[in-house]
């Protein structure tokens, strides 16, 4: 009965956006940590899917902006691809309009949706599968930030405040610590004195922005492995999606994520963390396949912050998980109550196999950038 009076529900949404047809089914899509996602299929033979999207607003208090940002961006890259198109396949998510012509829609429990075009012929992975996976990995993430390296930050407002600004996120940490009960095992032991001995220099790349060192840019975000989008006949990425987090911040926040995602082989939510470990063929790859595009815009300094970046985003989203989970879950959806404490240990894994592999990594960074030098 429920399911029924849900799968209606989730129909009558799907249809506000529903302007190519009739709308078909309504399937839970994606393994995202935030937000509700479906696949809608139509019946029409021009569009067949969208994706539809409820936003969590207790994290996105101003789901507007995210509207706002994803129409700025949009139609600037699109423009610019018009202006001087590539020589390969190369796709920027369409924000779709409902039957009133908005670009979201509020259901009557005030719940926000939205809809966006559903690349076709594509699909994504949630570990990386080949070497030529990992180039074309860096590649998209090169090809974002070149293709919106000169759209000024400003144009884009920030719809998460203090997103990857690591110093905040351990000013949580110690708030939550202080009101938590955590059950005292080897596990949590293990993350406490983790983050206590990384706490100062998990400053790095706010002090680097701050001096000006790194500039304000805008990025992506969330570049995850999964949310780089495979053409599924020539294997080649054909673009990145979850268009969010969008906004001004570090391009070093990307870089870090992408390799932190791209670079483990047993995903981030394996549940054998302690066998979690970093891969430097596929860091090379990945860097490789990003400065070959990126090196256009990037400055001396931005080479210099790269290692860190990669062992930072580790660090931090382990302490996001760690955080949350002291919190009791609060953050990102959790199958079973010590979910967020398992990804924290993987995190931290990842991290620690990234400080004991520095010499390594920094002579790839190095190698990397002579080896596309402009
Ligand atoms: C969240 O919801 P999702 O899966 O797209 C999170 C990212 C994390 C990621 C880890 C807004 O992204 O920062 O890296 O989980 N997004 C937000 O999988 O916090
Ligand atoms: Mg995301």
């Amino acid at each position: 009965m429920t399911e029924n009076r849900d799968t209606n529900k989730l129909t009558a949404i799907a249809d506000q956006f529903a302007l190519k047809g009739q709308v078909m089914t309504v399937q839970a899509f994606g393994s995202g940590n935030i937000n509700d996602t479906f696949l809608v299929t139509l019946d029409s033979s021009e569009e067949k899917h969208f994706v539809l999207q409820r936003i969590n607003t207790q994290v996105f208090r101003q789901p507007e902006l995210i509207m706002q940002n994803m129409r700025t961006f949009t139609e600037y890259v699109r423009a610019r691809l018009q202006r001087t198109p590539l020589n390969r396949r190369w796709e920027v998510p369409r924000v779709l309009v409902t039957k009133n012509a908005r670009d979201y829609w509020k259901d009557t429990d005030d719940s926000f949706w939205r809809a966006i075009s559903f690349i076709d012929g594509t699909q994504s992975f949630d570990t990386m599968q080949t070497m030529e996976h990992a180039r074309e990995i860096g590649y998209a993430l090169g090809m974002f930030h070149n293709l919106i390296s000169d759209l000024p930050p400003e144009k884009l407002a920030d719809t998460l405040e203090g997103f990857h600004i690591t110093p905040l996120y351990l000013q949580h940490y110690h708030q939550v610590l202080a009101k938590a009960h955590p059950q005292k095992s080897p596990e949590v032991e293990y993350c406490l004195q983790f983050i206590s001995d990384r706490q100062l220099w998990a400053e790095v790349l706010e002090k680097a922005k701050a001096t000006g060192e790194l500039p304000l840019r805008l990025m992506h975000g969330d570049p995850k492995i999964n949310n780089v989008m495979f053409d599924t006949a020539t294997q080649q990425a054909a673009s990145v999606i979850d268009l969010d987090t969008v906004k001004p911040g570090l391009v070093h926040y990307d870089i870090g994520d992408c390799l932190r995602s791209g670079c483990n082989l047993a995903g981030e939510e394996t549940e054998e963390w302690e066998k979690v470990s970093f891969d430097t063929d596929l860091c090379q790859g990945i860097l490789q396949g990003y400065l070959f595009v990126a090196k256009t815009f990037l400055l001396e300094e931005d080479y210099v912050y790269m290692y860190d970046a990669i062992r930072l985003i580790s660090f931090e989203l382990g302490l996001r998980f760690f955080a949350d989970y002291l919190a009791g879950n609060i953050y990102f959806k959790v199958k079973y109550p010590e979910h967020n404490l398992n990804r924290a240990l993987v995190q931290f894994k990842l991290t620690e196999s990234i400080e004991s592999q520095e010499i390594a990594i920094r002579k790839i960074i190095q190698d990397a950038k002579l080896l596309t030098r402009k």
